[in-house]
């Protein structure tokens, strides 16, 4: 049987988890008076767009930069609900900063190893078979600092260079299609229009598979900082892979073998060697509440949750632990699952009020678990910088207050 979110089944069993720690503790004091008085005055006109609340001033990305266009920003998972990341918190990473293009101007080549070159406008694109689909993306270099125990204070700076939004755009399998590729044409490069026309390669395999040639991200036009007007969208691979401002693919025989897929982008191992095109990316996940910054009001009964994605497919199961590892629970996972989007986990906690460390640990639907950071050290060795999807633990103190802590 299938429970889903909205079946009566599945929200019973949740409602019963929930009774089973609150025990009639859910909060609200004895009522006394009414619901607070709105104001009495009319209020603020319609604006020609909408802004959040002026109260919600934590939902900020933050950014580092080496230079004002060398940047990258972070999305503020701590206070995300569901799974979806408003554009305007969607992370960021510009190797040269965001150009400002007109769609008018802008075209998009194909060429190479292909029958006929061709080159489209965005009407052109536009005017094809569309597809929408829910997607992650994440920066490799997302998590870094957790190699070294330096992931930072909070799960923005350790997590944030991951988002997830509805992406629409064309197949790019119909645009090979209509170009016509060589029979022995193996890779394609993507290239930006961003002064540093960043370039990667792509198996042609992936490229014929499931990857987008998005202009629309959650029901807009993209945005300029997400590669507007045209982006490529290499779904479960590493973010660097997906090339935004996009004016150019050509196909080949092999890999370009450029500067982020050889210098940058790869993992130096324990042995000395570096391995290329680490492309998919594995199973994660992080708890964003609670998480570091963040403190619990109290003992009692609070709800844990967090975000979990694979680039291999749907995640099918969630583990939380609140004893370091002690021991592991099933937290629910809400539906309808998407895979290779982020998926949210809950799980009703009863705190006792004494410290305590919080785990989640993910499992995808090629059966890859979600390993610890030693596990992945053992594996990998201690150079890399990049691809750390290691178990993510938060410390809760005796007065609530959540900190990062590496055990
Ligand atoms: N043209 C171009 N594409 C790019 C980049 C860039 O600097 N220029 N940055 C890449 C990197 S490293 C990442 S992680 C993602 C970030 O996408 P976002 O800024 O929409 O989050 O875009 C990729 N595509
Ligand atoms: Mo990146």
């Amino acid at each position: 049987m299938n429970l889903d979110d909205s079946s009566p089944l599945s929200s019973r069993r949740r409602f019963l988890r929930w009774s089973a720690i609150a025990s009639g503790a859910l909060g609200g004091a004895a009522c006394e008076s009414g619901p607070s008085d709105g104001p009495s005055s009319l209020g603020a006109p319609i604006r020609a767009r909408g802004e959040p609340s002026p109260f919600e001033k934590s939902a900020r990305r933050l950014s580092a930069s080496k230079t004002p266009a060398q940047a990258s920003s972070r999305t503020p998972l701590g206070d995300s609900y569901g799974i979806l990341t408003p554009a305007s918190l969607h992370f960021e990473r510009h190797h040269s900063g965001v150009p400002n293009i007109d769609p008018a101007e802008h075209r998009l080549l194909i060429h190479g190893m292909v029958e006929r070159p061709l080159i489209f406008t965005m009407g052109e694109i536009k005017s094809l078979p569309s597809t929408t689909r829910t997607l992650f993306l994440e920066c490799s270099g997302n998590s870094g600092g957790e190699w070294s125990k330096a992931g930072g204070p909070n799960s923005q700076t350790s997590h944030g260079l991951a988002s997830c939004s509805e992406w629409t755009g064309v197949p790019l399998r119909l645009l090979l299609d209509e170009a016509g590729v060589q029979a022995d044409a193996s890779w394609l490069l993507a290239e930006g229009a961003d002064p540093c026309r960043m370039q990667r390669s792509l198996p042609l395999e992936k490229a014929m598979d499931d990857c987008l040639l998005a202009y629309a991200q959650n029901g807009e036009a993209i945005r300029p900082e997400q590669g507007y007007p045209l982006r490529l969208i290499a779904p479960g691979y590493e973010g660097n892979v997906c090339v935004k401002w996009l004016r150019r693919i050509k196909l080949a025989t092999g890999p370009h073998m450029v500067r982020d897929e050889t210098s940058k982008y790869s993992d130096l191992m324990a042995d000395g060697k570096a391995r290329l095109f680490t492309l998919v990316l594995d199973a994660k996940s992080v708890i964003t509440f609670p998480s570091g910054g963040q403190s619990l009001s109290g003992a009692g009964s609070h709800e844990v949750t967090g975000l979990a994605w694979s680039g291999r497919g749907l995640i099918d199961r969630v583990e939380v632990s609140t004893d370091g590892g002690a021991s592991w629970q099933d937290a629910d996972l809400q539906e309808p699952r998407f895979p290779k989007a982020f998926t949210r986990f809950r799980m009703p906690w009863r705190w006792d009020g004494s410290e305590a460390v919080l785990l989640s640990r993910a499992t995808d639907s090629s059966g890859y678990v979600q390993p610890a950071r030693e596990e992945l050290i053992a594996a990998r060795g201690k150079n890399s910088i990049y691809h750390y999807n290691g178990i993510k633990p938060w410390r809760v103190a005796p007065d609530g207050s959540v900190t990062n802590v590496e055990i």
